[in-house]
């Protein structure tokens, strides 16, 4: 994830209609081929203007000061994160060193999901929300507004969903309640625990 200028759009890691039923096709293309690109175009464009900014790796611009260079640098990682982290609906199952952390930090995976659903769908417009893991090596659900990522904080993101109305709006309307549920269908538990490492 060591990305630098000039940004280029990555190849999705699976056909777009690999996560049919949960995320339809056409969301997919739109999200992948006009959203997450417009987030690299805008970046390289950012870096025109700032040159000195230009030998930063992607995550040092996280916590620019220059709105649009911050935004659009979430944007392209953020996008990078999600995209990995998914797979075909039902093909994958939580590791027995996954589960053993995500119980010891919140009781149970059902209270577990049951918190990051939460923080989903109480982050109020556009945002993210994450599992993360904390300095001391705990994990913590929270949410980030716009393309804002927990890195800067000194967090490390194992897991994050998309609740911008662009990733779930052609298929579940206003029902982001739906899409997050029917979210964990596609989650790829495999990286979520490679990203513990
Ligand atoms: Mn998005």
């Amino acid at each position: 994830m060591a990305k630098t200028y000039p940004y280029m759009l990555d190849s999705l890691p699976y056909a777009f209609d690999a996560l049919e039923p949960v995320i339809d096709q056409e969301t997919m293309m739109i999200h992948h081929d006009k959203h997450h690109q417009a987030y690299v175009d805008n970046l390289n464009k950012s870096m025109e203007a700032n040159p000195s900014l230009q030998a930063k790796t992607l995550d040092e611009l996280f916590s620019s000061d220059i709105p649009v260079v911050k935004n659009n640098a979430g944007g392209v990682w953020n996008h990078d994160f999600f995209w990995d982290e998914m797979v075909t609906p039902g093909s994958s199952q939580m590791g027995e060193n996954l589960k053993v952390e995500i119980e010891k930090n919140f009781v149970s995976v059902d209270e577990f999901k049951a918190k990051f659903e939460t923080s989903a769908l109480t982050r109020f417009g556009s945002g993210w929300a994450w599992l993360v893991m904390n300095k001391d090596g705990g994990l913590e659900i929270m949410s980030t507004a716009n393309q804002d990522n927990p890195m800067v904080d000194g967090f490390k993101p194992l897991l994050a969903i998309d609740v911008w109305e662009h990733a779930y709006y052609l298929k579940y309307k206003n029902k982001r309640a739906d899409y997050v549920k029917a979210w964990w269908e596609v989650v790829n538990w495999d990286v979520v625990e490679s990203r513990m490492k």
